[in-house]
């Protein structure tokens, strides 16, 4: 059953207002709870769509046996700190003879998952089993956009964006905002793609990845589904009664992930105007999936499960069903509503073909079908 922790509710306004409706939603608390996670946890952006920047392609055909072509795509921009690139690789199923759906990963394991060759296949970013499916694997670097270390917010997108004169306002973005980001310059260039149905586009990451993938969601509604793969803390699990890592341990450990004001919740979660499953109610009504794993502890898949459950709330005001109202489920026993789904897979803090398969089924069945 539902545990019952004190949360912030989502469905009343900052004017006191209640929400009950779908227009009240969008016209004002939508807008209101994104500004909230900026403000206090993520951090504003300093840049949006970059008024300089350009798509550099390089295509091979007849890559993995003939079954798919490969794009290689250097995502090239400038901002008042100076020039920046995101490599994106893509590989489309060569079969495809209309716009394809596409996976979208915001990878934060380096190179060797996204070897363009495919000598050495990671389970990671099964880019075979997406083609075999019918859809486009995607797949990004996010550290091209910002390096995963502490160095003052000097180097990657921040350098680019940001005055770097004074001090550094205690809401200006981090990382994964930064990553997120990137996820939204990659969804610029598939819009452009004709080989892209840029209509069913879902952005997909693991851990610090899925946290990004889930900001980048809620920001940039141009991404049809959202998947969040073992994310974790401020990722899709509730911070108040987490188990494991807790905002004081994140902000210890990756004190540029998240912005300054963030920090003074360490300790005092209940503190915090938001939780995170209004970060996932963000994404209504689109698709969105959570996945967790049973011996990943420090994330906590009951409380990305919790989290879930209590999103729903925004859905129904779509009028849209997600998944409610039930227990936490058996390993390898998948849920899926018309919008929400969820498993958890024995074993550890980790992204595998498994999780991929049941990515692409909810695709198949709910989030990118078509009547
Ligand atoms: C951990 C961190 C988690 C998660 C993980 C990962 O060290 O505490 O929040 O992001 O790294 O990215 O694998």
């Amino acid at each position: 059953m539902m545990d019952e922790r004190k949360l912030p509710d989502m469905l009343l306004a900052l004017s006191g207002e209640r929400i009950k409706t779908a227009g009240q939603w969008r016209q004002t608390r939508r807008q209101e709870i994104l500004d909230l996670f900026r403000e206090h946890v993520y951090g504003w952006e300093s840049a949006g769509r970059p008024e300089i920047m350009e798509f550099d392609t390089k295509v091979t055909p007849a890559m993995m046996g003939g079954s798919a072509v490969r794009k290689q795509v250097d995502i090239r921009f400038e901002g008042p700190g100076g020039a920046g690139s995101i490599r994106m690789l893509l590989f489309l199923p060569s079969t495809c003879s209309k716009p394809c759906p596409a996976f979208l990963l915001l990878n934060n394991r380096g190179s060797q998952v996204m070897d363009p060759e495919r000598d050495a296949i990671a389970p990671f970013w099964p880019a075979e089993r997406m083609i075999a499916r019918g859809y486009a694997a995607a797949v990004l670097d996010v550290e091209d956009a910002d390096p995963d270390f502490h160095d003052g917010f000097r180097n990657g997108v921040h350098g680019i964006f940001d005055r770097l004169d004074g001090e550094r306002p205690a809401n200006a973005w981090g990382t994964i905002a930064a990553w997120a980001w990137a996820g939204s310059r990659a969804m610029d260039y598939l819009e452009t793609d004709p080989d892209i149905d840029a209509s069913r586009v879902a952005v997909v990451g693991h851990s610090r990845g899925g946290k990004a993938a889930l900001w980048a969601g809620a920001l940039d509604e141009r991404f049809a589904f959202v998947v969040s793969n073992d994310s974790g803390c401020t990722g899709a699990a509730i911070a108040r009664g987490k188990q494991g890592e807790t905002i004081r341990n994140i902000n210890d450990q990756f004190p540029h992930w998240f912005n300054g004001n963030y920090k003074t919740y360490n300790d005092r979660e209940e503190h915090l105007p938001v939780d995170q499953h209004m970060l996932l109610a963000l994404i209504a009504p689109r698709p969105l999936y959570v996945a967790s794993a049973s011996k990943d502890e420090w994330a906590d898949p009951r409380s990305e499960f919790l989290s879930l459950l209590h999103a729903a709330d925004a859905y129904r005001l779509f009028g849209c069903e997600a998944l409610a109202g039930i227990g936490f489920p058996n390993p390898e026993e998948p849920l899926a509503s018309e919008r929400t789904g969820y498993h958890v897979r024995t074993g550890e803090h980790d992204l595998k073909e498994y999780d991929w398969d049941r990515f692409m089924d909810f695709a198949d069945r709910h989030a990118f079908k078509r009547h």
